[in-house]
């Protein structure tokens, strides 16, 4: 019956917890950070660019003229643009910006934004 070392009692911690850690961080921490925001064109909503799209999701309403504003963080060329490829929209986010961007959704749907190469994705959300 062979026995366990200290040594691989710490192997086998060290594994128990960046599991752990790893569940926290997907599970947990990214409930704390709110997934969906209502925009209008009366109230728009700032979508921080820095890496990605945060929030990721806009709730807005079908038919309604509505208000996005982009705030450029980072600097790297993949979020140099967005992309909204349903309304035909291709602008060009200098860091340290805020650009505005107004589209009407024309039916309830789900109509997805990207960076130019789509490896950035966010979506807004159109409710009748
Ligand atoms: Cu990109």
């Amino acid at each position: 019956m062979p026995t366990i070392t200290s040594t691989e009692w710490m192997v086998i911690l060290a594994g128990a917890a960046a599991i752990a850690w790893v569940n926290w961080y997907f599970f947990v921490a990214g409930r704390t950070t709110p997934m969906s925001v209502v925009a209008t064109m009366a109230a728009p909503v700032t979508i921080t660019v820095d890496g990605g799209y945060s929030p990721q999701q806009v709730r807005v309403k079908a038919g309604a003229p509505v208000r996005l504003v982009f705030d450029r963080r980072d600097s790297g060329s993949c979020s140099d643009e967005v992309v909204f490829p349903d309304f035909g929209i291709r602008k060009f986010l200098p860091t340290g910006q805020r650009t505005t961007i107004e589209l009407t959704p024309p039916k309830a749907g789900r109509y997805e934004f990207t960076c130019g190469m789509s490896m950035l994705r966010g979506a807004i959300i159109a409710e009748d």
